[in-house]
């Protein structure tokens, strides 16, 4: 089954709606394969927004990603990359539908909530960069045929 890296944000932990956030992606079939809650370094920062390195946003958004802790994920489902990007909705929160998280919880794109991996090689990179292999779980969701 595809995979997708997801970050909760700083501002999604000291908002307290990680439990909402956690639970639109449970309702919605994800599989939860692996989780936990840490501050990014700035090096880890750095290297997974590298993309980003001549942007003009570039040291506010290490600075921001990095100022607290943040919840990762990995999920699981057919179609997991593009479901994901679809539920996380606009870069830009102004754009953002209503029904997406960014649409639903943010006005700045410094400040979107969540970070979702952008294709299946992103994932594969970030998953990597961010979860060991004993930190994954492999297991069977007694509801799956049913999704
Ligand atoms: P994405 O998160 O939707 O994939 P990217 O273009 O990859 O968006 O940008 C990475 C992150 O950089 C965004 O989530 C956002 O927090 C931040 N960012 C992007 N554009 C701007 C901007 O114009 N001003 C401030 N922050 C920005
Ligand atoms: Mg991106």
């Amino acid at each position: 089954m595809e995979k997708t890296l997801v970050i909760l944000k700083p501002n999604a932990v000291q908002r307290e709606l990680v439990g909402d956030l956690i639970s639109r992606f449970e309702k919605r079939g994800l599989k939860i394969t692996a989780l936990k809650m840490m501050t990014i370094s700035n090096e880890t920062a750095t290297k997974h927004y590298s993309e980003h390195r001549d942007k003009s946003f570039f040291s506010e958004l290490i600075g921001f990603i990095c100022s607290g802790p943040s919840v990762i994920l990995q999920l699981e489902s057919d179609d997991a990359v593009h479901i994901v990007r679809t539920m996380t909705g606009n870069t830009d929160p102004a754009y953002a539908a209503p029904g997406t998280i960014r649409g639903d919880y943010a006005t700045s794109p410094g400040h979107n909530m969540i970070h979702a991996s952008d294709s299946v090689d992103a994932a594969i990179r970030e998953i990597e960069m961010f979860f060991s292999k004993e930190e994954i779980q492999d297991y069977r969701l007694a509801v799956r045929p049913w999704l």
